[in-house]
Order: structure tokens, then sequence, then C-alpha cells
């Protein structure tokens, strides 16, 4: 039944065939110019033996996991065995992608299939039908059970079919996988019995939400819970049964009413029970990713409306808001001038794809270029790079996204610069990745020292978009085209919105006008790929990336000591006045004029914003200026998202000592024995902020404070940021970042007093009232004083 309408398009379609028409034109439209473009074009032959490779990874992963995992979820490539969940010792939170389900081989099932590799395939259905089951006291999440296990069994199913029907094979199949998906999808339903309907992140395979260990069960991210619907919709209209696409959509509803209604933002996480926020940051990388890509494609598969008006309301608000030139920065929901990281994380990597999807070719082809660019750098793109393109977080699970992104630029453009781009991946791969037993994970890309680690996605995903790179349509089994990829590149055919098991009948949204907020596209004049990405060639290796030509220097990262930053806002207009200077500024040219206007507005935010709103979240480092502690001075930090809050009275006290050596990236500290009790300072750099605030925690420091290695750097002229963690709560210690020109104010009492310098770290408000509250008593204790001789 669904084989009879693979290759018909539903009447539901028609706005997708459309998009597919315009992407045409858009394709038209490139290659017409194509007298621009530099690229060196790549042969066909070229192009098949790179084909050729890819396929030579997927079996030497795909053979390693299966000789020495299977049937565990995951190989281990450098001990050459299986992960088991509750046998292999456990990595805490990140073990909850496992369930003891074979899933490193469910999750490729597909790929086998877009290989052409049907034997294969038919023997690894027939071992998933034999050996996987879900009865286990194991908890999951149900979001990557979700991708990579039902939309896995699915995609499998609707292939076997297909194949049933066009390669003569497989006559033995019953639509077990999809009774096997059925199967899983119940024993993820207990966790949508919220009172918002957004589903919880974990759910016990066997026990469902009775499991006490879920008892305190609150938070989930955005992504989680926004990435079901294309997956439970699929088992709903294949199976009949509407649970599943009733509740799928019932979340998407309910995630959709926490937008903040001013900027139309979403936050990375929050409670499932109150739906109250719980992080506000709000970008389109890790914790919100495929929550945007799920209202893209929903509408695609799905045909309906509301979805694509709730994506246009959010790409906008993306687009104003989080996109700066090629960079996509975190900023605050509620706030949204206020930049919330001062990082990029390697998951936004898949953001041009989908911009790709949606028709929006140019900044696609913008934020390609940077993380390419970041991707030569340093080899890999590393899980976070900061804004000016240095490691946050050096870790590189071998992931799909930016590679993902390269397919679609391709599929949309025919530049073979994605070709060139694709090669560059794979060989790296193939160079730094590749291990005896599979590929392994890139523990740190400084290093290049290899993690005994191999996801499901490197199968599932990085490795089939490299292969669907470099093959031409006509090499595939099947029409890509008329199939949705899912986020864990799982293929559900258009056609599925034709089936009679719809739960839902669409109208036309009376939310918005999906057209509303649409870009336009293709603008014919501004669409070529070359021509977008020739300004940014040396996008980060410019001296100061900041301020490079073409990209307008924001307030937020205007700082009063950098000669460049003053030459650029002269530029726009404006004129820094010092004492006895009059002169007006005179902006360059029109459209700089402009840009200073801009720049003066965000300026005016950025003050108010620091000081109203972000005061709150502000933290001092505080010393006493006399030897009785009777008068101190505070210096301004930023607090971390991954250390207990100061509240209220709270504070750590102690003396301050340097990290030997300073980095504290080390496994531990050469005076790690004297750092016990004391407020232990590490100057930022070479490992993540947490990794430092863990090494503090075991030498026994009360607290740690992470100095700037910016020379100059200062909360006065830049806004305060609050260090990311990586997700994991075992930091105990309060841990503050201070700006250098704060720290070197703390540093240079250091020097000058000869016993050690003891500091509180408190909150900031908190010590302007514990001032006040001292002022006030001073103030009474001195009007006591004076009673008497008033009287007298
Ligand atoms: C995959 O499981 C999916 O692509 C998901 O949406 C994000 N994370 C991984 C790959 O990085």
């Amino acid at each position: 039944m669904l084989t009879d309408s693979i290759s018909s398009f539903a009447p539901c379609q028609r706005l997708v065939l459309t998009f597919v028409l315009a992407m045409c034109i858009l394709v038209a439209c490139v290659l017409s110019t194509e007298t621009t473009m530099p690229t060196q074009n790549m042969s066909n032959k070229e192009r098949a033996e790179l084909r050729e490779e890819a396929r030579e990874m997927f079996y030497h992963a795909y053979h390693a996991y299966m000789e020495n995992a299977y049937p565990a979820d995951e190989l281990m490539p450098l001990s050459c065995k299986g992960r088991y969940r509750g046998v292999t010792p456990s990595r805490g939170d990140m073990d909850d992608i496992l369930g003891n389900f074979s899933m490193t081989l469910v999750d490729t099932l597909d790929t086998l299939v877009l290989l052409g590799d049907f034997t294969e395939f038919e023997h690894a259905v027939k071992l998933v039908i034999r050996d996987v089951q879900f009865d286990s006291d194991i908890i999951v999440s149900v979001f990557e059970t979700n991708i990579r296990m039902v939309g896995g069994l699915l995609s499998a199913h609707i292939l076997a079919e297909y194949l049933q029907k066009h390669a003569d094979t497989m006559h033995w199949y019953k639509g077990e996988l999809l009774e096997m998906s059925r199967e899983l999808g119940y024993r993820l339903l207990p966790a949508f019995n919220t009172s918002t309907g957004i589903p919880h992140a974990r759910v016990n395979l066997r026990l469902g939400m009775k499991d006490p260990q879920l008892k305190k069960s609150r938070e989930t991210c955005t992504a989680c819970a926004g990435t079901i619907l294309l997956e439970f919709a699929a088992l709903s209209r294949l199976t009949g049964d509407p649970i599943f696409e009733v509740r799928a959509h019932a979340a998407m509803d309910a995630l959709w009413k926490l937008r903040h209604r001013g900027s139309d933002l979403m936050g990375t996480v929050l409670n499932v029970h109150s739906g109250d926020w719980v992080r506000r940051d709000s970008g389109v990388g890790a914790g919100i990713d495929s929550y945007y890509e799920y209202l893209f494609k929903s509408y695609v598969l799905l045909g309906d409306d509301k979805y694509l008006a709730r994506f246009n309301r959010h790409y906008n608000a993306v687009m104003k808001y989080v996109s700066e030139g090629p960079m996509l920065l975190d900023v605050l929901m509620h706030r949204p001038h206020a930049k919330s990281k001062n990082f990029m994380d390697s998951l936004l990597a898949f953001w041009p794809g989908l911009q790709v999807l949606s028709g929006d070719l140019k900044p696609a082809v913008q934020t390609h270029e940077m993380l390419y660019q970041v991707m030569q750098m340093h080899t890999f793109i590393p899980e976070a790079f900061t804004v000016d393109f240095q490691i946050h977080w050096g870790q590189h699970p071998l992931r799909p996204e930016f590679i993902e992104s390269t397919y679609f630029l391709y599929r949309a453009t025919g530049d073979h610069h994605y070709l060139q781009v694709g090669k560059r991946a794979l060989k790296t791969l193939q160079q730094h990745a590749k291990v005896s037993c599979g590929y392994a994970a890139v523990n740190d890309v400084r290093t290049g020292k290899h993690e005994d680690r191999m996801d499901s996605f490197v199968l599932s995903e990085t490795i089939k978009y490299l292969f669907l790179l470099f093959s031409d349509p006509q090499d595939l089994i099947i029409n890509v085209d008329e199939f949705v990829f899912t986020t864990e590149a799982h293929l559900l055919p258009l056609s599925i919105a034709q089936l009679g098991n719809a739960t839902f009948s669409f109208r036309q949204s009376d939310e918005h006008n999906v057209l509303d907020f649409m870009r336009t596209c293709p603008s014919s004049n501004k669409l070529f790929p070359e021509k977008v990405r020739k300004p940014l060639r040396n996008f980060i290796t410019g001296s100061c990336p900041r301020a490079t030509a073409g990209k307008r220097l924001s307030a937020l990262d205007f700082q009063a000591s950098n000669a460049d930053h003053l030459r650029a806002v002269y530029d726009m207009g404006i004129t820094m006045v010092s004492v006895g200077d009059r002169s007006q500024g005179k902006a360059k040219s029109h459209e700089e004029g402009e840009m200073g206007l801009q720049f003066m507005q965000e300026m005016l935010e950025l003050t108010k914003m620091q000081s109203i709103n972000q005061l709150a979240q502000l933290q001092a480092v505080a010393y006493a200026t006399d030897e009785k502690a009777q008068d101190w001075i505070a210096l301004m930090a930023g607090p971390s998202h991954f250390s207990p809050e100061l509240i209220g009275d709270q504070f750590v006290q102690g003396d301050v000592l340097l990290a030997n050596p300073l980095r504290a990236c080390d496994e531990s500290l050469e005076n790690a024995e004297e750092a016990r009790g004391k407020v232990l300072v590490a100057e930022r750099g070479d490992c993540t902020f947490v990794s430092k605030a863990r090494l503090a925690q075991k030498v026994g420091a009360a607290a740690l404070i992470v100095c700037d290695n910016v020379p100059g750097s200062s909360g006065e002229t830049q806004p305060m940021f609050a260090m990311s963690g990586d997700g994991k709560d075992d930091v105990l210690i309060p841990v503050v970042f201070m700006y250098s020109v704060e720290f070197g104010k703390l540093s240079a009492v250091m020097e000058r007093r000869k016993l050690p310098l003891r500091v509180r770290v408190m909150q900031m408000v908190e010590f302007k009232r514990w001032q006040l509250a001292k002022a006030q008593r001073q103030n009474q204790t001195a009007a006591v004083t004076q009673k008497p001789d008033k009287e007298l």
C-alpha cells in the first residue's frame, strides 16, 4: 500500500513541490554564473572514487561493529568490544542513549539499502527481528530512543517493503519491524503523561515513569521534547494507531505556547510540569537544534501549514537576534539583545542545511564557510569554539552536521566547492579517526587523542551523508528527493501524508499567514555561492575577527581599549569625545552612518541591560582594604551555569592562590596541597571552564576564579557572561569569571601585600546590600554617639 505511493506526491505536498521547483530555479541561477567560480571542478572519476571510499569507510566501521560488538549498542573502537549498559563502566547521563537494544545496527539498517547492499540488509533485518527486545529495566532518553531506534526501525520497515516490491526480495518480511517500533513507541508513551503534554526526558523501558529514580524528573530540553513528531506521525500513519501522533502534536503545541511573545525565541531547558523555562539561552545549537528542524520538516512531511508558520516565526527571530554575519550566537530569549554565551557549539552546523531546505541560501553559504574555516583551523570542528574561533571544548565525536549541510548545499547549488569540502572531511576522518577497529571519536582536537567511542550516528549519518554527497541520483536505488531525512538521517517517504490514517485534518492555519515571515528567495543577484563566500575567505584568520571588513562591529563586542574598534566606530560616524574635544563624528558613508546609529542604540540597550538585568547575576570578588577588615572593595565577576549559585548572604571566603600551572588543565596541580581551602585562580584557555573547576574541586579549593586571557578585557566595556559547562552538575564549589582588568586590580593588591590576600566570593547585589547595611549602622552609631552632645 505504502510502496504504491512512494513515487507519487500527495496533494498536500504541493508546497513541497513548489519548494523543489524553487530549488531548481535557484540551482539554475547559480549554474548560470559559474564564471566567477574559482573552485576546481571535481571529475566524475574522482567523485566516483570518493563514493567508493565512503563505502569502504562504511564497511570498515560496520564490520568492526558486527564482528566485535554486536549485539551491543555501540562499538568501543579502541578496546574493540561492545558497550553494554550496566556492564561497561558507566559514563553517567551519556549512557541514557543505550538501551541494550543493538542500537548501532538498528540505526544503520537504512544506510545498507542506500549502499545497495540488499543481502546484508536482509541479514541485518533478520538479526534485529531475532535478537532485539525492549523489555528491560533500563532508563533511556526518550529523544535518543525515538530518533535512533523508532526512526531506524520505521525507515527499515519502509525500505523492506520497498525492496519487496521493487527488488523482488525479502518476501518473507511481514512488517515485523513496524510492530517492533509500535512496541517501542508504547514504551515511550508514559513519558508524555505530564501536565503540559511535554514529555519527560527519560523513561524506564519496562516500568515507564514508575521507576523510583524518575520520581524527581522535571527538566527536559527543547530539542528533546520537540523532536518526536516525524517518527510518531509516521508510526501512527503506518500502524493506524493515532495515539503517537496525537501525543507528539500536543507536545509541539505546548512548546509553541512557551515561546517568548516579544522575541519569538525559545529557551533550551524547561520544566515539563509547569512549563517554566529553566535555561533561557536561545540559539540554534545544543538543546534546541532539531526542534527547529522538526517544525520545518513536519510541514514538509505532513503538509500542515501551522508548522511552516511557526518555523517562519522562529526563523525570523533567529535571523534577527542570533545570527550575526556568518556566526550564530546565543542570546537570552527574554532579552534578545543580550548575548548569553561567547562560544558556538558544533551541533549548530546542521543549520545551513536547514536553511537550504527552507530556501534561504545566502546565510547558509556564509555560515557553512565560517564552519569550514573552523574545521581547517582545528582539523575537526570542536564541540564548542569561541567567537574568536579558539577552542572552548576540544572534543569531536565524529558528528555528521557539517557534512549534512555540505550535502544539502551541494544539492542546491551544484557548486563543486562542496565536493572539495566533503573530500577534505572524508580524508580527515581517514587520517585522524580511523583505527584498526572502526573509527574513534577525538577526545581533544588539539592533541588528536582518541576516545573509546564510536557513536551510532557515525554509520547512520556521518558516512551516509558522505556517500550521498559523492553519489549521483542514478547511483541510488531510491529517489531521495521523495523522502524526508529525519534528524538521524532516517528516510521517511513524503507519501506518508497520503495514508488514510491521518489523525488530523489540517486546515489553513489561522495563526499566521505562512508567507508573512518568509525571507525572499531566490534572489538572483545575491545567491551565487562563490560571490557570497569570497568576502568571508579570511573570516577567521584576520588579526581581529570581530572588526573585519564587512562585518559590523556590535556594541556587544566593542572594547574602548581596542584601536581597531575605535577606528571602526569612527568610520560609523561615532567619535569618542574626551574632555576638551568637541569635534563631531561624521560617518564615512551613509551606510556606515546607519550602522553607527544601530551601534549607539545597542550601546544604550546594553548599558541598560547591564545595569538593571545583569546585576542579579553579577558576582563579586571582594577584599578588605584595611587590616581590620572594615572597608571592602568588590570587583565585578561573572557566574557559571555549572556551579552552585551563592544565594542571599552566602559567600565563600579564602586566601587567593594562583594555580600552578596557571591554566589548570592537567590531571593535578603542582601546588595541590597548598590549594586546599583556598580561592584558586586559573587562567582561561587550553581546556574548558568546567574541567578547571573539576580540578579545583579535586584539590579541595573553596572556590575558583577563572581570569581572562585576553589582555585589556573588562566588565566595564564587555557584557558579562555566564560560563557554560557540559551538562553535568558535579561541580559543588562556586566558580566565577573575571575579565583581565578586574583581575589585574586583584593581582596588584596581592603583589602589594606581604600576607596572602583573603577574598570573599559572593553575589554583587549582596555585597552592595551588605555595604549599605554597614553604612546605615555606622550612621546610626554616629547619631547615637552625637545625641548626648546635642543634649549638653
Ligand atoms: C544525532 O543523533 C542527531 O543528528 C541529533 O539530532 C543530534 N545529535 C546527533 C549527531 O550529532
